[in-house]
């Protein structure tokens, strides 16, 4: 298949252009080099300096003419003329879309970074829907969204819809969000777009509401020492389990935000690189909507770290949470669609666990303690 990957330069989007390209699909990716500015902007770097984007695919390349990546810089919020142009001459099967800022914190910087998170990830989406309908409604587009869309409700967690019953009649509606944060809204918002566009244009969506990745080995970036991708540790974007395995390889405290009893979704970055695959190869009916929760197994932030502590010897440390949300819920959400097209999962275990921890451990003295503090606060 032809596939398009937008973010191909990110923590999940090099990988996926790799292990796709690696799979026969014949693959361009496309980027605009934003993330890098906005970890300047946040003062953070990722564990590895990560090589120029272009040298990443020119390594790939040289290694791997058969299975050759296509790159482009181009901004697809800010640049449709162009995003045009590469959308109709490659003229893709598929559309797999990671191009947003990722960050909950980082969109809590300032008024400014909110802003930007919502224009970014808004307008990037809203453009490529035009250009999908305008130029090959057939094409299947295959967006990145989040559990964080739905929040803690106090009712089980549905894929994407919800059947209700009300005043003696039954609907189906998009199941009701209630995010925490200005970057999982801005999915949200990505959300009823793309409902909008399946319903009125007919087009064919899948939006993969994914859980907190963790973990940077996929079987490519062991091709060659310089394929990894990211990995951050910071309290920007820095995801938890990443960062109690950072904190406890520079024996820092596991910093648990509040009472730690907040539940999550969580999936190995190995999980989502075939629930991409395993979206792709099945893709959504002309003006179908799919909502696919993409997370394998649960487990609260207190659990995560008393294993980590217990494995690691790192001690665990309270803060006062910085984010406004629920340390104290229900979350029972349901995940059965991926398995059911052949999700295999990759458990979180201790082997896992310590694979990870042998890698930073390697990289440890790259690691700045003093980005382990958070310091943006939801409330200011
Ligand atoms: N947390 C801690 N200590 C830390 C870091 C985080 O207790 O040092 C807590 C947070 O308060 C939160 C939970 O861990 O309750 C998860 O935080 P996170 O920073 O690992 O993840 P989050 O901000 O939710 O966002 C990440 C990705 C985002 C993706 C999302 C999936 O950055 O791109 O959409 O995970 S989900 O969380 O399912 O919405």
């Amino acid at each position: 298949m032809k596939i398009l990957i937008l973010g191909g330069d990110g923590y999940l989007g090099w990988p996926t252009a790799m292990y796709l390209a690696h799979k026969g699909h014949e693959v361009t990716v496309l980027d605009n080099l934003m993330k890098r500015r906005w970890e300047a902007i946040a003062g953070v770097t990722p564990l590895q300096h990560l090589p120029p984007y272009q040298d990443r695919v020119r390594l790939w390349n040289g290694h791997h003419a058969d299975n050759a990546i296509d790159c482009r810089i181009c901004d697809i919020a800010y640049n449709k003329r162009y995003f045009d142009e590469i959308f109709e001459t490659f003229l893709p099967d598929s559309v797999v879309h990671y191009a947003e800022q990722p960050s909950a914190p980082f969109s809590h910087l300032s008024a400014a970074a909110g802003v930007e998170t919502q224009q970014n990830n808004l307008l990037g989406t809203l453009n490529l829907l035009y250009t999908v309908m305008r130029h090959n409604p057939e094409c299947h587009i295959v967006k990145l969204g989040t559990m964080g869309e739905y929040g803690t409700p106090n009712i089980d967690i549905e894929e994407g819809w919800l059947d209700v019953e009300h005043n003696g009649r039954r609907d189906r509606v998009l199941f009701p969000k209630r995010p925490g944060s200005i970057y999982h809204l801005s999915k949200v918002h990505d959300s009823a777009n793309l409902e909008f566009a399946a319903r009125v244009w007919k087009l064919r969506v899948t939006d993969l509401n994914q859980g907190i990745v963790y973990g940077t080995d996929t079987d490519e970036t062991w091709l060659h020492p310089e394929l990894y991708t990211s990995f951050h540790y910071d309290a920007i974007f820095g995801t938890v389990i990443n960062r109690f395995i950072a904190q406890a390889a520079k024996d820092r405290p596991l910093t648990v935000y509040g009472s730690g009893g907040q539940i999550r979704g969580f999936l190995n970055i190995v999980d989502t690189l075939r629930c991409i695959e395993l979206a792709v190869e099945h893709p959504a009916d002309r003006g179908e909507f799919r909502v696919f929760n993409q997370f394998t197994e649960e487990f609260s932030i207190q659990e995560l770290a008393l294993r980590i502590s217990k494995l690691f010897g790192a001690r665990i440390e309270h803060l006062p949470n910085p984010r406004v949300e629920s340390e104290d819920h229900h979350y029972k959400a349901k995940h059965t669609a991926l398995p059911e097209l052949g999700l295999e999962p990759n458990f979180l275990t201790d082997e896992v666990l310590g694979e990870m921890h042998k890698f930073v451990y390697k990289h440890r003295k790259n690691i700045d303690e003093t980005v382990f503090k958070p310091d943006v606060l939801w409330r200011t």
